[in-house]
C-alpha cells in the first residue's frame, strides 16, 4: 500500500494518522501538534501515552511528543513548558511519496498568547514518517519587528516495557544540570545511563546521537539545532503525585528530549530557527 494520510479521531480529538510505508504508522493530534504514536513495521509501538491522559487541552497530553515553547520548564514566568501544546493547531501541509508521509502543522500569535508572551511568531511542527523511521521538525518564524528570545524542546515520551532493563548509550564525558538534585552541574562518568531513581538532567551541547537499549529494542536519536538533551523519568513517587499517570507508568516510559534550554535562542526580526529530532528504529 502507498503511503497515505487519513484524518480521524483519537481519544475524542482531532487527529491526522499517517499510514507510512511497510504498515508503519503515526499519529499527531492538532491539540499541541503532538504526535501521539509511532508504530514501525514490527508492529512495535515506541511513544508512550499514558492511560491516564486528558485530552480536553485543560493540561498538556501525557505521552507521545508534546511541543515545549516557548519557554522550556520552569526557565522563566510562562507556564511550565510554554502554552503551545494545549492550543489547537492548523493542518498546512500534507504530502506522500512511495516511502515516506509528511504533515506540517503551524500555529501563530494571538491575543491570548500576546497577553501572555508579547510576540509574534509563526512556529510549525513537521512530521515525516518513513519505515523504520520519523523526523519531528521544530520551526520557528519571527514575524514581529524586534528580536525575541525562547527555550523549547520536543518532550519525546518513548515506550518501554521496563525502564529498568534500558540503557542510553552517547552521554558519556558530557555535563549535565541535574533538576532532581537541587541543579547542580555534574559530568557524566558512565559509558551508559541505566535508570535506577528519579532522573531529570539536561545534557549541554550535545553533538553525538544517543542510542537506547532495551531488550530487542535498540533506537538511535538524533538531533540537528537543539543542542540540549533533557532524560526525564519521574520514578515511583514523582509518578504517583501524578494524576494523569497510572501508578506504574513510569516503568513504562523514559523521556529523552532534544531541547534548546541551556542558553536560549535569540532570534532577529524576519527570521527562522529550526531544530529536529530524528527515532530510527534499527
Ligand atoms: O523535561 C523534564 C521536565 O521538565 C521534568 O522536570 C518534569 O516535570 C517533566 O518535564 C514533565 O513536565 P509536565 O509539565 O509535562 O508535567
Amino acid at each position: 500500500m502507498t503511503p497515505s494520510i487519513e484524518n480521524i479521531e483519537f481519544h475524542g480529538i482531532e487527529a491526522l494518522r499517517l499510514n507510512g510505508p511497510r504498515g508503519s504508522s503515526a499519529v499527531i493530534s492538532k491539540l499541541g501538534a503532538q504526535v501521539l504514536s509511532w508504530i514501525t513495521p514490527d508492529g512495535r509501538e515506541h511513544l508512550f501515552l499514558s492511560d491516564k491522559a486528558v485530552f480536553d487541552g485543560s493540561v498538556a497530553i501525557r505521552g507521545g511528543i508534546p511541543v515545549c515553547f516557548p519557554q522550556f520548564a520552569g526557565l522563566g514566568d510562562l507556564p511550565k513548558h510554554g502554552f503551545v501544546r494545549t492550543l489547537p493547531w492548523a493542518v498546512s501541509t500534507e504530502r506522500c511519496a512511495d516511502d515516506f508521509a509528511l504533515v506540517t502543522l503551524e500555529i501563530s500569535d494571538d491575543e491570548a498568547t500576546r497577553a501572555l508572551w508579547p510576540h509574534s511568531f509563526t512556529a510549525e511542527i513537521t512530521l515525516m514518517l518513513e519505515a523504520d523511521r520519523i523526523d519531528v521538525e521544530f520551526c520557528v518564524t519571527n514575524n514581529g519587528g524586534a528580536p525575541f528570545s525562547f527555550t523549547a524542546a520536543l518532550h519525546t515520551y518513548l515506550r518501554l516495557v521496563q525502564v529498568e532493563d534500558a540503557a542510553i548509550e552517547g552521554l558519556y564525558g558530557h555535563e549535565y544540570r541535574d533538576a532532581a538534585n537541587g541543579d547542580r552541574i555534574v559530568r557524566d562518568s558512565g559509558t551508559e545511563l541505566i535508570i535506577e531513581d528519579v532522573v531529570d538532567r539536561v545534557y549541554h551541547d550535545i553533538k553525538r546521537p544517543q542510542v537506547l537499549k532495551a531488550g530487542n529494542l535498540s533506537l538511535n536519536i538524533q538531533s540537528q539545532g537543539f543542542p540540549d538533551v533533557v532524560v526525564w523519568n519521574p520514578w515511583v513517587d514523582l509518578c504517583a503525585g501524578m494524576k494523569d499517570m497510572p501508578a506504574d507508568g513510569w516503568k513504562q516510559m523514559l523521556c529523552i528530549e532534544a531541547a534548546v534550554a541551556q542558553q536560549p535562542v535569540t532570534l532577529p526580526a524576519g527570521e527562522e530557527w529550526y531544530g529536529r529530532q530524528t527515532l530510527v528504529a534499527v
